[in-house]
Formats: C-alpha cells, structure tokens, sequence
C-alpha cells in the first residue's frame, strides 16, 4: 500500500477512522481546496468579513478566538454558520500546553468552550502524553480532532530532532484522537519501532508559514510555497494568513478572493502534482 502522502485525499477520507480527519478530507476533494486561512484578526466585522470572501475557496478556517477585541457569544454562533454555508470545518489555533486536568477546563470551559464549536484544536508535545489524555477526556465524545505541533515555522523553534520524533510517538500511541501535525515535512513513519503497525497511520500534516510574494516577517516567521510545502515536502494543507489579507484592518474584499484563489490553485496544483493526476 503506497504511503498516505501519495494518496488521494478522497482514498484517505474513506479509510480515516477519525470523523473530524475523515470530514476534513473530503471538503478537501470535494472543494479541491488544501487550504486553510488563519484569520489573525482582532476585529470581528474583519474577521467575519473575510470568512465570507474566502469561505467557498478553503477547507478549513484557523481561528485565534482570543485576539478578537469585541468577541461575544454570537461570534460562534455566526461561524457555525458560515462553515455550514460554506462547507469548511474549524480549528482553534490554542496551543493547549498544560497539564491533562487543566487543559481539558481551558478545553471545554470559560468564555470560548471551544470543543463545542472547533471540529479541531492543536496542542504543544511539551508536557507530555498526559495532554493528550486531558484534551481526548472532552474531545472524544464530541467526534474532535487534535493536531500536534512537531515542527514550527519559526526561526530557531526548538522542535527539532528527538523532539519532533517524541512527539510523533505520543501521536501514534492515541491515533483514535490525534489526527496530525502542525508540521513542515510528512511524519509518517518517524520513530517507529518495528512493532508499530505504520501502514496502518494516517497522520495530516498541517503547514503553516506559507506565502507567495515574502520569505519571512520582521519577528521570526519564516515562508515556503505551497510548492515546497506540499509537493516536496509532502504536507496536506497549507495555512495561510497575512499572505491573503495583509495587515487585516479595513480588509479589501476583493483582493482578499483574488488571493485566496491564487493561493488555492497553487496549493491543489501542489498536491496534484504529488498524486500524479496530471
Ligand atoms: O509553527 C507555527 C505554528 C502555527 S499554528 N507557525 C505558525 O505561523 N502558526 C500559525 O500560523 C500562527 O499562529 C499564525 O496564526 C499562522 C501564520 O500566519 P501568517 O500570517 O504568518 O501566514
């Protein structure tokens, strides 16, 4: 059986046990979109403004939830229903990176709840498998996903090396809850022993630091395109954010779709390119 990176997403959405992986991957075929828009933005006319212009061209919308100054409880309300109008799934950039019983409270309580609303939110390896354990406790039952952060886009991220391979191991070990990474290169396979059972994973690599026209920011970013993201590097969405809307103050629609079209056609030409469609 080829690799996961080398199969369509349509083939990997049949197979995936996971609702939240599975669903992901069929908006991606369905849409022929691998890409997902951060939408790092502190105003929610912005916010709201640019989900509407890219909605029908992603798969995914990455939220920061807490950088928006006037966030109330409608917020969540209007989301929902633009993913349903427009047929992406959520995911909650939080980072969770505490012990098990505190991330499950940030998980589930205070102003955001975010496991009723994020069909995906992302944690930090650092504390250990007991994070995992934590954020699954709420998750699970609601059908989520949890993303690990393998590898950063940041000059100078300490998630390197052994890091990197731990944290694929902890992956492996709950592959019921944990569906990928954020991640610059494929991960299946790393750090495996031979008892593990690696034909049978299906982890996403989800990759941020991706642009067109820049290389980096002034504080560390670092981009790729969606060339070397996908079609080298063999990762499965791109996750773009000032790349289509700039500074995100007064945003200009129509350039936001011109760029958010831009950036979907050179991430599916990526991926094509990779399965050998064309
Ligand atoms: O390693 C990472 C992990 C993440 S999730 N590097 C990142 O840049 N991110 C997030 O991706 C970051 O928090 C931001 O929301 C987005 C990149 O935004 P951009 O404007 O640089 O494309």
């Amino acid at each position: 059986m080829s690799s996961p990176h080398l199969q369509t997403y349509n083939e990997r959405a049949r197979k995936h046990t996971n609702k939240a992986a599975s669903a992901l991957l069929r908006v991606m075929e369905e849409k022929q979109s691998n890409l997902s828009v951060s939408v790092d933005v502190t105003k929610s006319k912005d916010f709201f403004d640019i989900i509407e212009a890219v909605g029908p061209h992603v798969c995914l919308i990455k939220t920061h939830i807490d950088i928006l100054e006037d966030f109330d409880a409608t917020v969540i309300d209007r989301l929902r229903e633009l993913s349903e109008k427009h047929k992406f799934l959520i995911f909650e950039d939080r980072k969770f990176a505490d012990i098990g019983s505190t991330v499950a409270l940030q998980y589930s309580k205070g102003i955001y709840k975010i496991a009723d609303w994020a069909h995906i939110t992302n944690a930090h390896a650092v504390p250990g498998p007991s994070i995992i354990t934590g954020l699954a406790s709420v998750g699970i039952p609601k059908e989520r996903g949890l993303i690990l952060l393998a590898e950063m886009s940041s000059k100078g991220a300490l998630t390197t090396g052994s890091y990197t391979e731990d944290a694929v191991r902890m992956a492996r070990a709950r592959r019921d809850f944990v569906i990928g990474f954020i991640a610059q290169h494929r991960m299946e396979g790393i750090g495996a022993s031979d008892t593990d059972n690696i034909a049978e994973e299906d982890f996403l690599v989800l990759a941020p630091g991706v642009g067109l026209d820049a290389t980096g920011d002034t504080m560390g970013q670092q981009y790729r395109t969606p060339e070397q993201v996908v079609f080298e590097s063999g990762c499965d969405v791109i996750i773009v954010g000032r790349g289509i809307y700039g500074k995100g103050e007064n945003v200009d629609t129509r350039e936001v779709l011109k760029q958010a079209q831009r950036y979907q056609a050179a991430g599916w030409e990526a991926y094509k390119k990779r399965v050998q469609c064309i």
